[in-house]
């Protein structure tokens, strides 16, 4: 039940949180005897492992170990708590989980960068400890998305990954224990903004569990508030509060607003949940992305959750880190490839003013003319858009969300290479399925997929905004960067005459070995990464139709071990994996921080 998530637990009077993240215990499985031996009533010979984390990065004999694992925590339940639903909380688990209370099976999940919650209130030990195990294995599969172990991968790597950031896996976020009240709670809260005029509007939809009849939203901001009562029928209650003299939410002015939703019935509050909300809108027209009414133009990263050590866990000084560097280069966007970031990030993007296009986990998705492993994936992916959006709906933050990172066509190479792949219809129309989800569950954002390099034009033509990861410089016409801008010239301009939309560079960039360099420009120095991005910036420049351009990447990364990744790294990035400029950051802060 995607909506179990939709509300990020809340401490107040009414709810209590305990947070688990901090030491576990830890065991491989890898013969996978665990469950027949019964290791959910306790491990024995166990080692100590932080959560968040990946447990690839924290030990020195389990790099490429992607097999069974348990965690395994011993926690106190307030008996306060007693007679309240009590849930648990995975903020993300790559990639399979199953999860035991006191030995007793409460639920398993299939997908990472997601979190997922089960209700354990009748498995609980009052009075006493309560023991956690969880079950987790990151096998690769072809069935799975991310993807991995396909036969004719175009990927060369090991682990046998179809992308080549380094598959981690791991508790990677925060894990809860919370309670929701015992008559009635807040199940989900839909914040939708827009405006007339000088006039704020927003819609505030509530749906609870429970035997609320009534309840109030009051709106909080500018030292102002704006109330509305609403009453429940079937669980759920609507209404549309104004806001006059609005303080709309920009990257230039970030303003949130508040938003309390209190329930219960005529004498008594049962729940209690308040957020955040910006109030805005976003839409494109034949040539331009408009926030607020108003051109926007995005200037930004492709990034990675990937730090030394953490791994792709969770870790608070890397965010505002990030957000700090974002800053200080002029950025205003993102893009969460090529899965969703940690839950505080999206908070940070709200309030430091960022753009972000929000990406399902699907990358490296391929049409070699299969079916079942197809629908399988086609599955996970409905699953991934379900839960996104629930998770992230509230985010002023979020303009778009992202159904896939380039998947492959039949016979194409990894960026570029030949050209003519088709479009089969198997594959239009399971983009075509993607994209009505997307707008089913939310018509008040843009919809877009990510296209590789040689890929077909018909996949791009979906989106609202046409979206393009180029390589031209870099792994075609290698260093021949005049003949790498004219054909990119050429195609956006042809991809903006067939289909009349807007278009973007969601990645760009050139491996560059920090502290290498050359007088004239060349591969793998800072000198060429700089003129790189330069070059494919003014061909972008030069054009009233592109919405935006995105730097691959952020910082270098982990991959897996192959020839094109020297060290097991991407060095794509504009800062080091330690975040340390390369003179390209310098390049992009002069460039973008220009008035
Ligand atoms: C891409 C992928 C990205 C890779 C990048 C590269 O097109 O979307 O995940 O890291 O190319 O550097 O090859």
């Amino acid at each position: 039940d995607p909506s179990r998530i939709a509300l990020f637990p809340q401490q107040n009077d009414l709810r209590n949180t305990l947070n688990l993240s901090g030491m576990w215990q830890f065991k491989k499985d890898s013969l996978e005897v665990g469950e027949k031996e019964n290791w959910q009533n306790g491990l024995t010979e166990t080692r100590s492992i932080a959560v968040p984390g990946s447990w690839n990065e924290q030990f020195t004999d389990s790099r490429d170990y992607l097999g069974v694992v348990w965690y395994e925590k011993e926690t106190y339940v307030p008996s306060s708590w007693k007679g309240h639903h009590i849930f648990i909380r995975i903020g993300s688990a790559t990639y399979a989980a199953k999860v035991w209370i006191n030995g007793k099976a409460v639920g398993k999940h299939e997908g990472g960068n997601l979190p997922f919650a089960f209700d354990i209130s009748s498995f609980i030990n009052w009075g006493a400890t309560n023991r956690i195990s969880i079950q987790l294995e990151n096998i690769l599969k072809p069935t799975r998305v991310p993807t991995g172990n396909v036969a004719g991968s175009p990927f060369s790597n090991f682990p046998k990954s179809n992308y080549d950031f380094f598959p981690y896996a791991g508790l990677h976020r925060d894990v809860w224990l919370y309670s929701l009240p015992n008559v009635a709670y807040i199940k989900d809260i839909t914040v939708k903004t827009g405006f007339t005029n000088t006039t704020g509007h927003v819609d505030v939809t509530v749906a609870t569990e429970g035997k609320a009849t009534q309840g109030k939203v009051v709106i909080s901001g500018s030292g102002q508030n704006y109330e509305a009562v609403i009453r429940f029928t079937n669980n759920v209650a609507s209404t549309t509060i104004s806001i006059p003299n609005v303080r709309l939410w920009s990257p230039d002015d970030p303003y949130l607003y508040t938003v309390n939703v209190t329930i219960g019935d005529a004498k008594t509050t049962f729940d209690h949940y308040q957020l955040e909300t910006g109030v805005r809108t976003i839409n494109a027209t034949s040539n331009q992305l408009l926030l607020n009414g108003k051109p926007i133009f995005l200037k930004g990263f492709g990034k990675h959750e990937d730090f030394p050590i953490f791994g792709r866990g969770a870790a608070n000084p890397v965010i505002v880190k990030d957000f700090s560097l974002m800053k200080w280069t002029g950025a205003n966007s993102f893009r969460t490839s090529h899965y969703p970031y940690d839950e505080e990030f999206m908070r940070m993007a709200d309030r430091e003013g960022f753009l972000v296009i929000d990406e399902i986990p699907a990358v490296g998705l391929y049409f070699h003319g299969d079916t079942t492993e197809l629908a399988q994936r086609q599955a996970m992916c409905k699953q991934y858009i379900n839960e996104l959006i629930s998770r992230d709906k509230n985010h002023p933050s979020v303009i778009m969300w992202c159904v896939a990172n380039e998947p492959f066509p039949r016979d194409v190479s990894v960026n570029g290479g030949a050209s003519g792949r088709e479009a089969t219809p198997q594959s239009l129309a399971a983009f075509k399925e993607l994209f009505d989800l997307v707008k089913q569950k939310d018509k008040t954002r843009l919809a877009v997929l990510v296209g590789v390099m040689g890929g077909p034009p018909e996949w791009v033509g979906m989106s609202d905004i046409i979206c393009i990861n180029r390589y031209y410089g870099w792994y075609t016409h290698a260093g021949d960067m005049n003949g790498a801008t004219k054909l990119l010239a050429m195609e956006i301009d042809g991809l903006h005459k067939k289909f009349n939309k807007p278009v973007m560079i969601t990645e760009f960039g050139a491996d560059t070995y920090p502290g290498m360099h050359t007088d004239e420009p060349e591969m793998f120095t800072e000198e060429f990464q700089t003129n790189f991005i330069k070059a494919y910036l003014d061909v972008a420049a030069s054009r009233d139709f592109v919405a935006g351009m995105h730097v691959w990447a952020f910082s270098d990364f982990k991959t897996g071990q192959g020839i094109i990744r020297f060290g097991g790294m991407n060095y794509k990035g504009v800062f080091t994996r330690d975040r340390k400029p390369k003179a390209a950051a310098y390049y992009l802060r002069s460039r973008w921080t220009k008035k």
